[in-house]
């Protein structure tokens, strides 16, 4: 309990509990103007409304190539619910590349832990990232770059780099079998296969879905990114029974790969 773990926030998840809209927090949201801050393009914050439960980790999330903040907010209010303090970010320009993402999302955590109006509600210790497609790429590059990040979650990622043997960062990977932008066989599992094999890592493939499946509420996404965040950085172990043994193929999950138990 939270005795042995100073982290942990919320009760004792089970089944429901994170396959939930909503998880136990309500949350509030504040909006950051694009012109208020340098580095990247604003966004809103969701955070849990009580000051009660001391500090949260939070995640920053990038949108995909031509998207918006918009594309990515089912994440806020999801994830916040759980326990983090959530960002969802827009890009300077909708155009801007994996690289450019990734320096974003860490411009966005910096802004979140140093200046932003919610800074006394995060732990500057836990972070992490996770973005669709461009986004997503753009959360392995951020890894690849700020080693201290706790988790990463890229969800139908697309980058030109494939390999990723510089990430100290727990990966969870999400890849959609029915992409035709960002194909798996390109994209998801060749960065899932080129993290380092010592590397708490993950690779989930979503069954029946498309590129644009994280584009819009998705409880097999939810369940998995909430378990994978609050395992790292929360380092909940509560949530070690969602992830080890790995997760069978299912209605919504074509496959899985990763290791177990975790090692981190
Ligand atoms: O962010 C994305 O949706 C990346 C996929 C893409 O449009 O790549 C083409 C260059
Ligand atoms: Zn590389």
């Amino acid at each position: 309990h939270a005795a042995d773990n100073p982290y942990e926030r919320g009760p004792a998840p089970t089944n429901a509990s994170i396959e939930a809209v909503r998880g136990p927090y309500a949350v509030s949201e504040t909006t950051v103007s694009s012109l208020s801050v340098t580095g990247f393009g604003g966004g809103t914050i969701y955070y849990p409304t009580s000051t009660s439960d001391g500090t949260f980790g939070a995640i920053a999330v990038s949108p995909g190539y031509t998207g918006t903040q918009s594309s990515i907010a089912w994440l806020g209010p999801r994830l916040a619910s759980q326990g983090f303090v959530v960002f969802t970010i827009d890009t300077n320009t909708t155009l801007d590349q994996p690289d450019s993402r990734g320096r974003q999302l860490l411009a966005a955590l910096d802004y979140l832990t140093q200046r932003s109006s919610v800074r006394g509600r995060v732990d500057a210790t836990r972070l992490g990232v996770m973005g669709h497609s461009m986004g997503g790429g753009g959360s392995l590059e951020a890894a690849k770059s700020r080693p201290s990040l706790q988790a990463a979650v890229p969800l139908t990622p697309w980058n030109l780099d494939k390999t990723w043997p510089e990430l100290r960062t727990p990966t969870l990977i999400v890849g959609a079998d029915g992409d035709t932008i960002a194909p798996v066989s390109s994209h998801a599992e060749p960065f899932y296969e080129n993290l380092p094999s010592s590397l708490d890592r993950a690779y989930l493939e979503l069954n029946g879905a498309s590129h644009f499946s994280p584009n819009t509420s998705n409880t097999t996404i939810a369940k998995y990114s909430i378990s994978w965040l609050k395992r790292f950085i929360d380092n909940d172990t509560r949530y070690e029974q969602f992830l080890c043994p790995l997760p069978r193929p299912s209605l919504t999950i074509e496959e899985y790969r990763g290791n177990c138990p975790h090692t981190s």
